[in-house]
């Protein structure tokens, strides 16, 4: 029987939520001891365990149909390629947050991409950081090093560098200033952007469908409320994302009704307080654990 693999980053920041959002699709996984190889014990999706940056290679080259990476790294990899034929993104996840920006010493009088042009910028993203440097029509001199980037300008081997912030401890403990952001990166869900052979295909789309069903369930929230019967149209209003309540009868007060409905965008205590406003008592929100359309 035909299977899939999907590589995942073995070890650091997207590690745990990759494998959580393949467990949240129902995939059991056993262990291998040398932990690189995880056998898909009741649905035939196999895990890899790699570095993230071999991820994008190994769905170009065929050595897994799917893989999680960040943005960034398969941004660098595709230009870095031309352009980067047999990788195409599939979904955005909502986990591996971060941007690529542009810092420069405390000291320096650069304020953004615009006084980069032939100055030397350090960066672990060469590819990306020159193509997002000239469609501003900047040309700066990229110096490509492994990492600890943040340490170049102080050692005079750049004049500003380009590398990947979250909260921005590294750069203020680095005595550097975030001036411009370049590019902002999730990590993604990626494949090979061609349709797979006919017996790959359909466990492909089995497995997107649960995905699917998996993000929109962590955005998702269950309401029930009981609202009067005149106030049911700005308790519409009021409820993020929600398609079509259901509407119950509640004994005994025609006037008043339970409303139930899923709301697909964040629940907030503004909105209950919005909900209670409106007359709505009784209100419930109840996490959604599973969808499927
Ligand atoms: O071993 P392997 O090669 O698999 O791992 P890695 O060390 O290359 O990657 P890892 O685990 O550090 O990052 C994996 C992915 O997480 C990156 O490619 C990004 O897509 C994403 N990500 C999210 C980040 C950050 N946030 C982040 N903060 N990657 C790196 N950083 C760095 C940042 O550059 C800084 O040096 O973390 C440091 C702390 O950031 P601040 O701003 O919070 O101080
Ligand atoms: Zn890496």
């Amino acid at each position: 029987m035909s299977r899939l693999r999907v590589a995942i980053q073995k070890s650091g920041r997207l590690s745990e939520k990759s494998l959580a959002l393949l467990q949240g699709c129902g995939l059991r996984f056993a262990r291998s001891k040398d932990k690189l190889f995880w056998y898909g014990k009741d649905f035939p999706v196999d895990l890899l365990l790699v570095r993230d940056d071999d991820i994008p290679r190994m769905i170009m080259g065929g050595v897994c149909e799917l893989g999680i990476v960040g943005e960034n790294v398969a941004n660098e990899v595709m230009l870095d390629r031309n352009g980067g034929t047999g990788l195409s993104s599939l979904r955005k996840l909502d986990f591996g947050h971060c941007r690529l920006s542009l810092a420069v010493p405390e000291s320096s009088g650069i304020s953004g991409a615009g006084g980069l042009d032939g100055k030397r910028v350090a960066t672990t993203y060469p590819a990306l950081t020159r193509e997002l440097l000239s469609r501003q029509g900047i040309e700066a001199r990229i110096v490509e090093l492994a990492g600890s980037v943040e340490i170049a300008p102080g050692l005079g081997t750049a004049d500003a560098i380009a590398d990947l912030v979250s909260t921005g401890t590294t750069l203020r403990a680095n005595h550097l200033k975030e001036v411009e952001v370049l590019f902002e990166s999730t990590a993604a869900l990626y494949g090979t952007g061609q349709a797979l052979p006919e017996d790959k295909q359909p466990l492909l789309d089995r497995l997107l469908a649960r995905i699917d069903g998996v993000l929109q369930a962590q955005e998702s929230k269950y309401v029930m409320l009981h609202a009067p019967r005149a106030a049911l149209e700005r308790i519409a209003e009021i409820l993020p994302g929600a398609e079509h309540p259901t509407l119950m009868e509640l004994e005994g007060t025609p006037d008043r009704v339970a409303v139930h409905a899923v709301c697909r965008e964040g629940v907030f205590w503004e909105h209950l307080e919005a909900l209670k406003g409106a007359g709505a008592s009784a209100i419930l929100v109840l996490p959604v654990e599973k969808m499927l359309a």
